[in-house]
């Protein structure tokens, strides 16, 4: 059953908002909405890769200290900042590096810039699910089935707005309106979805000189960047339970 008291659809529809920037968030009503948490760029992709790659949780930690404390109980541990790993940690937060037969079964702490901490921020949601495009289309038959308001939150860069996250929310707009029935929720959906419409067929291209990706490319990362945008290649759900994502499909490799 859907909860129509709230601002919605005349009609019962569920409705989509995109969050742009985590800094906005009180503006928006995630007790009765999923919250879809994205940083395209890139901890909410490599937490994709990760579970499809047989992890068993991952928890979402402040920073290095708060790592260092799991990393005694035996969880793995990624710790990225400025885009780089930090010594001493398993992972960074490269897809590729979650790619990794040995993290099947395994608990993960993770600690990135903004990803983690977009995740932490949305932690009393109805329910919070962890949005990439390499699970965008399961994310959505997922989503479609809930039948739940949903909210995109995006990570964006320190609180400010991202054209990368941005992009996926608007591909989520575009296909939960044009395939499952939701409704507009504010006006940032119609631009996220606009956006969408005009990168979609060539995202990375799209993205040539956005901040993230100027940042990125200085690392020599471009192929993490052409995969984060390859859709559908980490078919997964992760959700939070407590204080620990876990994978709510049953697809792995
Ligand atoms: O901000 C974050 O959480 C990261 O995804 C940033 S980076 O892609 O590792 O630089």
């Amino acid at each position: 059953m859907i909860n129509t008291h709230r601002m919605g659809d005349a009609h019962g529809k569920p409705l989509i908002e995109v969050c742009f920037s985590p800094a906005h968030y009180n503006l928006y009503d995630p007790k009765e909405s999923i919250v879809v948490v994205a940083d395209i760029l890139r901890a909410t992709s490599s937490i994709c890769v990760a579970f499809h790659y047989g992890a068993r949780s991952i928890i979402p930690v402040k920073g290095p200290e708060e790592a260092i404390e799991y990393k005694k109980l035996g969880y793995l541990t990624g710790v990225e900042r400025q885009g780089e790993k930090i010594e001493g940690f398993d992972f960074g937060n490269s897809p590729f590096s979650y790619m990794d037969p040995a993290i099947k079964g395994r608990d993960i702490a993770l600690s990135t810039t903004n990803g983690t901490r977009a995740i932490q921020t949305a932690k009393d949601a109805y329910k919070v699910v962890i949005g990439s495009f390499l699970n965008l289309d399961i994310l959505c038959e997922w989503l479609k089935n809930q039948n739940q308001h949903v909210i995109t939150l995006c990570a964006g860069w320190k609180n400010s707005f991202n054209l990368e996250d941005t992009l996926f929310a608007g591909a989520l707009v575009y296909r939960l309106r044009n395939h499952f029935d939701f409704s507009y929720g504010r006006d940032t959906c119609i631009a996220a979805e606009y956006l969408y419409l005009l990168g979609r067929n060539d995202m990375n291209k799209f993205l040539k000189e956005s901040s993230h990706r100027r940042r990125l490319e200085k690392l020599g990362i471009e192929k993490d960047i052409k995969f984060c945008l390859t859709p559908n290649t980490a078919p997964v759900i992760p959700v939070l339970d407590g204080n620990a994502l876990v994978n709510s499909s049953v697809l792995a490799v």
